[in-house]
């Protein structure tokens, strides 16, 4: 038995008054965006004649979602960083700003003010034993490949249990976490440790709504980058390494067919030796492309809630 009510007056009155539609006070936009968001949780209702149990857990579940930090790590699980990406290449391709490295999503781990180098820097702190090193390097241009000096390369990445400082407290401040400054020949590089991929927290409300749909919460080895000069658009990306089990098959659709990269074992390199490793060591060659505009807004990173985003930076 199907019971319909969304179209009574009685509830069509009822989702104006939620809205505020009947008052001066409040905010237009979000008055409107309420109304047709709660008009279509009621339809929904509706439509799969969803139980009064049913309600209830997914109520608690937003609760508890809040309480364990998570919804900014179920949002890219549920395909929104995606569908945001999806929107501003459309809007990119529009006002003929399309090109250059795509742009892949930043995710919930990024924390502002890492330490600033020059040219190069070292990202680990040296205490992960298990760890494997790596040199990851390359250049920064604009689209006709000629090199950017002084673009800010922020990268960061995972340690190798995929786990990210600042949000797992074992780990040292900014450990893996750098903003390098590209030197005069607009080139970048680094010696970290190889990066694992990430896993949802097995117990938390991620995961859990992840299962009801029989999908894993895991995302292929990757890394970070916020990458920035005058004049050009902001691009925010990711490499995903090649090889790993997830890298087409990420939970959070970050991966991107031009953003994976081989990562090459070998057993000496003249860069490793320059900076400190003799042995065997895994080299990471990535070039960013960056578009020009003039428009100052473009340039910059979009705003949203970050880590220290606002925290005096010495
Ligand atoms: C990550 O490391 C990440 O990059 C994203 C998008 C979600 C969860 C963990
Ligand atoms: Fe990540």
């Amino acid at each position: 038995m199907t019971i319909q009510t969304t179209h009574t007056a009685e509830v069509q009155e009822l989702l104006n008054k939620v809205a505020g539609f009947h008052v001066e006070a409040g905010n237009e936009r979000v008055k409107k965006i309420v109304h047709r968001f709660m008009s279509d949780v009621f339809q929904l209702i509706e439509d799969f004649d969803v139980t009064p149990e049913e309600f209830w857990s997914a109520v608690y579940y937003v609760g508890e979602l809040g309480k364990n930090g998570e919804a900014s790590l179920l949002a890219p699980g549920l395909g929104m960083d995606k569908y945001l990406d999806i929107r501003m290449d459309a809007q990119d391709e529009a006002a003929g700003l399309a090109g250059g490295t795509p742009r892949t999503i930043e995710g919930p781990l990024y924390v502002a003010g890492a330490p600033l180098a020059d040219g190069f820097a070292r990202m680990d702190d040296g205490t992960d034993e298990t760890a494997e090193p790596m040199l990851i390097k390359g250049l920064v241009t604009d689209e006709d490949g000629k090199p950017l000096a002084n673009a800010i390369v922020d990268i960061w990445h995972a340690d190798s249990k995929g786990n990210y400082s600042y949000f797992d407290k074992s780990q040292s401040d900014f450990n893996l976490r750098r903003r390098i400054k590209t030197d005069e020949h607009g080139r970048y590089a680094a010696r970290s440790i190889i990066p694992s991929g990430y896993g949802c927290p097995p117990e938390g409300s991620t995961q859990a709504l992840l299962n009801q749909l029989g999908r894993h919460g895991q995302r292929p080895a990757h890394i970070h980058f916020f990458i920035s000069a005058p004049g050009h658009k902001h691009l925010t990306t990711q490499i995903n390494l090649a090889g790993d089990e997830f890298t087409y098959d990420d939970f959070a659709f970050a991966t991107r067919d031009e953003l994976v990269v081989e990562a090459r074992a070998v057993e000496h390199s003249a860069d490793g030796e320059k900076h400190g490793v003799s042995g065997p060591i895994t080299e990471v060659e990535f070039n960013f492309q960056l578009v020009s505009t003039d428009k100052a807004e473009l340039q910059a990173r979009h705003e949203r809630k970050r880590a220290l985003e606002n925290a005096a930076v010495a």
